[in-house]
C-alpha cells in the first residue's frame, strides 16, 4: 500500500461525515402537521444506522472533484429512501419485524397505517430535497439525479427486487434469480448514491462509467455480507433480528453457497469495485476504504 493511501484516515472521514449527515437529515424535517405523522417520521430517519449511503454520495462528488456541501440534500434524500423501504419492508403485509436500528419498528409504536404514511412522506421528502432544496445544483445535473432517483426507488429498482424476493420465500431460487433479487433491493440503491454524488460533481463520462463498475461490486457485496450477518451476528449487535431469513425460508448466498464461500464472494467483488478506480487511485481514499468497509463490517 503506497505512503498516500495509508496516511488516510478512514476513522476521522467516517466521523467528519456522519456528523454532517446527522445535522441535514434533523433539519431535513420541519413542523409536519400533524404531530404524530412528524413523530413517526423522525423516528425512523433519525434513528442512527451507518449512514452508508449518504457517505457513499458525498464520497463519490469528491472523488470527482466536486464540493460535497452541494450533494449533502441529495445525500439526505438517499438516506430518506432507504428508511423508508426499512419503514415498509418491516410491516407484517412484507417481512413482519418488530426490531429496527435497535428500536422497535415503526409501525409496532405508530401502527401500520402511519407507518406507511411515514414512508410515503419520507419518500416524496426524498425528491423535495433534490428538487427544490439543493441551492447552488444546477437544474440539469438535479434533473438528471431526479432521473436517478425515479429509477432506482420504482419497479426497475427497490420496488421490483422486493416483488421478486417476496414471491421467492418458501421457493427454491437459483444464484441468478438471487443476484437478480440482491441488484435490485439493495444495489440499484447504492449505484444510485454514487451516481448522483459523481453527477453533482459534474463526473465526466469516464469517471461515471468507473463508478458504476464500482458500485455494482459493492452493491452486490453488500448484500451478500447482509446474508452473511444475518446468520453469524446476534440481534444485539445488528439492532435487527438476526436469523430472519432461515425463518423466512429466504434463499441467500450462505444457503447456496455455504458462508465461506459467500465470504470470499463478497471479496471478490468488493475486490473488482476497487480495480474499476485504479486510474484515480490519488482521489479514490474514501471510496476504496468503503468498499473495504463493506466487507469488514460487523453489522
Ligand atoms: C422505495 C418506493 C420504495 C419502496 C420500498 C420495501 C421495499 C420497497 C424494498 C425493501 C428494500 C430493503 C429493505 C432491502 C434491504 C437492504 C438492506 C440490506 C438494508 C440494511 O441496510 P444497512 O445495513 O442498515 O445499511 P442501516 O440501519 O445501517 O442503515
Amino acid at each position: 500500500m503506497g505512503a498516500d493511501i495509508s496516511s488516510f484516515d478512514f476513522s476521522s472521514y467516517l466521523i467528519k461525515h456522519r456528523q454532517s449527515v446527522e445535522s441535514a437529515l434533523d433539519a431535513s424535517l420541519g413542523p409536519e402537521r400533524p404531530e404524530q405523522l412528524r413523530e413517526a417520521m423522525r423516528y425512523s430517519l433519525l434513528a442512527g444506522g451507518k449512514r452508508l449511503r449518504p457517505i457513499l454520495c458525498l464520497a463519490a462528488c469528491e472523488f470527482v472533484g466536486g464540493n460535497p456541501d452541494l450533494a449533502l440534500p441529495t445525500a439526505v434524500a438517499l438516506e430518506m429512501i432507504h428508511t423508508m423501504s426499512l419503514i415498509h419492508d418491516d410491516l407484517p403485509a412484507m417481512d413482519d419485524d418488530d426490531l429496527r436500528r435497535g428500536r422497535p419498528t415503526n409501525h409496532k409504536v405508530y401502527g401500520d397505517a402511519v407507518a406507511i404514511l411515514a414512508g410515503d412522506a419520507l419518500l416524496t421528502r426524498a425528491f423535495e430535497m433534490v428538487a427544490l432544496r439543493s441551492p447552488g445544483v444546477s437544474a440539469e445535473s438535479l434533473l438528471k439525479v431526479v432521473g436517478e432517483l425515479s429509477l432506482l426507488a420504482g419497479a426497475p429498482g427497490l420496488v421490483g427486487g422486493q416483488v421478486v424476493d417476496l414471491e421467492c420465500e418458501g421457493k427454491e431460487v437459483d444464484l441468478e434469480t438471487l443476484e437478480f433479487i440482491h441488484m435490485h433491493k439493495t444495489g440499484a440503491l447504492l449505484k444510485a448514491c454514487v451516481t448522483s454524488g459523481a453527477l453533482i460533481g459534474g463526473a465526466s463520462v469516464e469517471a461515471l462509467n468507473a463508478l458504476s463498475i464500482y458500485a455494482k461490486g459493492i452493491g452486490l457485496a453488500f448484500q451478500i455480507i447482509d446474508d452473511v450477518l444475518d446468520v453469524t451476528a446476534s440481534s444485539d449487535v445488528l439492532g435487527k433480528t438476526a436469523g430472519k431469513d432461515v425463518l423466512a425460508d429466504k434463499t441467500t448466498y450462505p444457503k447456496l453457497l455455504g458462508l465461506a464461500e459467500s465470504r470470499k464472494r463478497a471479496n471478490d467483488l468488493v475486490a473488482e469495485a476497487k480495480a474499476a478506480l485504479e486510474p484515480w487511485k490519488m482521489n479514490a481514499e474514501p471510496l476504496l476504504a468503503l468498499a473495504d468497509y463493506i466487507t469488514d463490517r460487523d453489522r
